[in-house]
């Protein structure tokens, strides 16, 4: 785990070069999801690919750019998928971006998790790596300096709530309402790494992105972006929950699969857990 651990910190020190020199254009291919992908986007997992090549312990790699998982060590224990540079379109407005890694063993599975991290390029570049605590690490001077464990109070003050608002369900919106009503403040840039960092370092809240008419099954992805942001929550003891079920206890159907997500304090999921069971 500490090859995998020192992996990601120099895929992460690469990346932030790679966003601090590169012009972003677009490329003419497309990722599985139909987006176009910038070519920023492509550089990024090719970084990650290349380091985590250099590892024996990692079996497998999927990354959200690649249609395909990628067989790099078959005697290894770790299968990792990743999202290498998560809205990346909010790079040409100068808002934060990040990466998201979910470790799992011997196979994919958000009950095979061992660890999640992610990186924040922001002003600063952080790291959060979650494996049995949640530990907090700053980028400075070309290296990764701890600062802190973080742990989720049982109740905060953000509401992230993600998805178009026109295609929420009328019992969603009357639950985001209800919360604003209760005195949340909104935070939401539309990259959930910075989003969910956010209501993580203020002790907080609630990040969502429902299923809604337009995309019923939500936008975000289990085994990229959902499963390693709710093994984070979960182990800051916070929660994540598809509105019904905990996240750490779904499956998947092929490795781009999404669903609707909830992550936050306990107050704020229990809220939607509450709403959930009675709609939808
Ligand atoms: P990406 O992986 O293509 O960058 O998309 C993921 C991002 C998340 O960071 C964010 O929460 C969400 O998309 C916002 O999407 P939208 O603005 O389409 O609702
Ligand atoms: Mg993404």
């Amino acid at each position: 785990m500490e090859a995998v651990f020192n992996a990601i910190q120099k895929s992460a020190k690469r990346i932030k070069e790679a966003i601090d020199t590169k012009d972003v254009g677009y490329s003419a291919s497309q990722n599985s999801s139909g987006e176009t992908q910038l070519e920023l986007d492509i550089k990024c997992d090719m970084i990650i690919e290349e380091e985590f090549s250099k590892i024996e312990a990692v079996n497998t790699i999927a990354s959200e750019e690649k249609e395909k998982e990628n067989i790099l060590h078959e005697d290894g224990r770790y299968f990792i998928a990743y999202d290498p540079l998560d809205g990346s379109s909010l790079i040409d407005v100068n808002l934060s971006v990040g990466s998201i890694f979910g470790i799992y063993d011997k196979g994919f599975g958000a009950n095979r998790l061992v660890a999640a991290a992610y990186v924040v390029y922001g002003p600063r570049v952080e790291m959060v790596f979650a494996k049995d605590d949640v530990r907090l690490y700053l980028l400075q001077n070309g290296e990764f300096e701890f600062v802190k464990s973080v742990t989720l109070k049982e109740k905060g003050k953000l509401m992230a709530p993600g998805g178009t608002q026109q295609h929420w369900a009328n019992y969603h919106k009357s639950m985001i309402d209800g919360f604003f009503k209760e005195g949340y403040r909104l935070r939401y840039s539309g990259g959930m790494v910075p989003d969910l960092h956010q209501i993580l370092l203020k002790g907080g809240g609630l990040f969502s992105y429902p299923g809604t008419t337009d995309k019923p099954k939500g936008k975000l992805r289990r085994l990229f972006e959902v499963f390693p942001f709710a093994y984070v929550y979960t182990k800051a003891g916070g929660y994540a929950t598809d509105g019904k079920n905990d996240i750490l206890s779904l499956g998947f159907d092929g490795i781009h699969d999404t669903t609707p997500c909830f992550f936050g304090s306990k107050y704020e999921t229990d809220r939607v857990k509450e709403v959930y069971s009675q709609n939808g």
